[in-house]
């Protein structure tokens, strides 16, 4: 096959998601870091919205992390327990990956983005934060006698969750009050060929 292609940021939790999941089905790629691309004709060219990740697999060029992490496994992942084809499983993987693209993204994401960026109005933050604790006091409570979001097993619901809430800190949110949460980043982190996100050089909440 035809070297896959990630566009990416090293900071962009969206484009490690997509990492993580690349590494833990051992499939090569080549990162091709982003950054300075974003505004380029051809970058718009791969994704008008211009946003990463984008993956680009021979003929195809795909956008949205979760899409990309729905595509890597159904195409190369078959065998592997990243997705399921049960009913309830099913939703329940995609319900958690909506709310990576809602809660997850306007909490604790946000905060981060303000932090790391300096974009920090004070409205926006506050309201990040907001949306951040009644996120991860939601997820403390479900993750209370389950090891894994979606089902008994890690699946991409896991992963499209990880990387924000693990670098919440940095968005001054402590995840300190939240110990099941911290326990559940624990078993994502000791999953083998996990891959972490490079901390960001401003010092962040414990
Ligand atoms: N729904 C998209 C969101 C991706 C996204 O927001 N990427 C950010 C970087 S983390 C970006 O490229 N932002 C630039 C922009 O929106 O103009 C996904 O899941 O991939």
């Amino acid at each position: 096959m035809a070297t896959i292609k990630l566009y990416g940021t090293p900071l962009s939790g969206h484009a490690h998601r997509v990492e993580v999941l690349l590494r833990m089905l051992g499939i090569p790629y080549e990162y091709i870091e982003s950054a300075a691309q974003r505004a380029s004709e051809d970058f718009g060219k791969l994704n008008p919205l211009r946003q990463i990740p984008v993956l680009a697999d021979g003929g195809l060029v795909l956008s949205d992390s979760n899409a990309i992490m729905v595509y890597l496994v159904k195409r190369y992942g078959a065998n592997t327990p990243w997705l399921s084809d049960d009913a309830v499983e099913a939703a329940q993987i995609q319900r958690w990956l909506s709310i990576a693209a809602g809660e997850v993204r306007h909490g604790p994401a946000s905060a981060r983005m303000s932090s790391l960026w300096n974009m920090k109005g004070e409205i926006a933050f506050a309201r990040a934060h907001e949306i951040a604790e009644k996120l991860l006091t939601m997820m403390n409570a479900h993750l209370a006698g389950r090891d894994y979001l979606a089902t008994n097993h890690p699946t991409i619901a896991d992963l499209a969750c990880y990387s924000y809430i693990a670098h919440a800190p940095e968005g001054r949110i402590s995840l300190v009050p939240y110990p099941e949460v911290r326990a559940w980043l624990a078993r994502i982190e000791a999953l083998p060929n996990f891959h972490p996100m490079p901390q960001s050089a401003i010092p962040a909440a414990a």
